[in-house]
């Protein structure tokens, strides 16, 4: 009875072709997937209570004529050199504000731990008792605390330094993020909440994370031209934020952790040296870029959302995305069906891409087919505070905030890349309308004089980055 029934339904879809079947095949698959996980798995929810990002002393700020001075008075380039960072610096999507780490303006152009360690506190202390202070939760109730920091990793670590400085409890369960490049904020998140599922603590608990960059001892003094361009765009910045699962906080969180992904691609050569830590023949040590750097964001990111796709993607976006492929198979285009990405923007409403280079923020909007109007807070933020490395997706997030973009039951996308080669997404959920925060970094910056739209018309003439050191 039932092999009747089926039968010539089985016999139909055998007279399908194969580029078509195959796709129809792999999205139901995934819609049957994606149901059963979310049956099978009911997660504690985590959510974001607040954050706040490190504004730095107006004295700090820098344009391009500060940098040009300051960078030029330790006379250890030369006329060709400083030529090549003014040509970066202009190129770079980087506006005439960002601020500039303090041993710059000392004078003293020597990369000390003393700085690394003043620089650390006064990024890390401000960000984190304006936090606590503000989410109404003392430093002994938290349970679980997470340190970012992908260059600088003193002994005893900053965790250490956080733990002492705050009182915090004895049993707390501290993590140190290293070495991960600009991912740092995206993975600090993923590990606190799974920290927080893990310990299961009666009542809920609460997670501090601290997500900061050293960029004093990042300095690079020597001539090598893959190695001077993070000079021109590394910046001050670091952010905390606040996870709980405490039940009753939700009521007062701003957003809720729908979901983190992780994906490596270390194994990759190519993607593994795409951006190195090394030593140039004379020994100064620095973060070498490779000409391999974009290409490898956009392998790496076609990996990473194939992944993520079927867990946040609507149906109807999977079957319009199989449509396609298969209609490109058809053609007999088989590059055109590789090329063909889903709509994420029917996924998400708000996107916080990672915006640590311009040439990176122009590869992701070329592989997702995002529109200037999409990436605009990236090349914003690029523009307003630099590459400030991890902590870069929450000053986009507050972006979002002070522009009042965000409503109650928004989907939010923050995806960050990082040296290794890896990507790492955290999905939100907006428990409330967006209101501009007292401490919104955002506060008091004139409506970008333009800046945005300098960027995309850089962008169009395409003056990449990585593609100058190249060239
Ligand atoms: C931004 O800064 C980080 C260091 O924190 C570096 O690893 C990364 O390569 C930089 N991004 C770009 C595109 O230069
Ligand atoms: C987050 O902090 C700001 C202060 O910067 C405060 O005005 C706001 O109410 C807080 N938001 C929530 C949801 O607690
Ligand atoms: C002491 C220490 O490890 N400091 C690090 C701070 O960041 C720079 C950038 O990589 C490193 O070179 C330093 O070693």
């Amino acid at each position: 009875m039932w092999s009747t029934a089926v039968a010539p339904a089985v016999a139909s879809l055998r007279s399908l072709p194969l580029p078509l079947l195959v796709p129809l095949a792999v999205s139901a698959l995934a819609f049957v997937v994606t149901v059963l996980r979310r049956l099978l798995r009911r997660q504690r929810p985590v959510y974001l209570l607040n954050y706040s990002c490190h504004l730095p002393d107006a004295e700090r700020q820098v344009n391009l004529e500060v940098c040009e001075y300051l960078g030029l008075r330790c006379r250890r380039y030369s006329d060709d050199t400083a030529d090549f960072l003014r040509l970066i610096y202009r190129k770079s999507g980087l506006g005439q504000e960002t601020y500039a780490p303090p041993f710059i303006f000392s004078g003293k152009f020597e990369k000390t731990l003393a700085f690394a360690v003043q620089e650390a506190e006064e990024g890390l202390f401000a960000a984190v008792g304006q936090l606590l202070a503000k989410s109404d939760v003392k430093p002994a109730e938290i349970g679980v605390l997470v340190v970012a920091c992908s260059m600088y990793s003193p002994a005893p670590s900053l965790a250490s330094m956080l733990v002492r400085r705050f009182k915090m409890r004895a049993d707390v369960k501290s993590y140190s993020v290293a070495g991960t490049g600009c991912s740092a904020g995206t993975v600090g998140v993923d590990t606190a909440a799974r920290s927080l599922r893990a310990r299961r603590a009666k009542g809920g608990s609460y997670a501090l994370v601290v997500v900061t960059e050293n960029t004093s001892l990042n300095w690079y003094f020597g001539e090598n031209k893959h190695m001077l361009v993070t000079n021109c765009i590394f910046r001050v910045g670091s952010a905390a934020a606040l996870l709980t699962d405490v039940p009753a906080r939700r009521a007062d969180a701003k957003y809720e952790l729908v979901r983190t992904l992780r994906t490596h691609h270390g194994a990759d050569d190519a993607a593994y040296n795409a951006a190195v830590q090394m030593e140039d023949e004379e020994g100064n040590v620095g973060v070498a870029l490779t000409k391999d750097l974009v290409r490898v964001a956009g392998a790496g990111l076609r990996q990473h959302i194939a992944t993520l796709g079927p867990r946040v993607l609507p149906v109807t976006e999977m079957l319009r995305y199989a449509w396609r492929v298969s209609r490109a198979y058809a053609a007999g285009s088989p590059k055109q069906a590789a090329a063909e990405v889903p709509d994420f923007q029917k996924a998400f409403d708000h996107m916080c891409i990672h915006s640590g280079g311009k040439a990176v923020i122009d590869a992701v909007a070329r592989l997702m087919g995002f529109g200037p109007d999409v990436v605009e807070p990236a090349r914003a933020t690029l523009h307003r505070f630099g590459n400030t490395s991890s902590s870069l997706v929450f000053y986009e997030l507050a972006y979002f905030e002070a522009k009042r973009r965000v409503r109650k039951g928004d989907r939010l996308w923050m995806l960050a890349f990082g040296t290794g080669f890896k990507a790492c997404s955290n999905v939100w959920r907006a428990l409330r309308d967006a209101a501009p925060d007292a401490d919104n970094p955002w506060n008091g910056c004139p409506p970008l004089p333009g800046a945005a739209a300098a960027a995309v018309k850089d962008a169009q003439t395409g003056a990449g980055l990585v593609g100058l050191v190249n060239s």
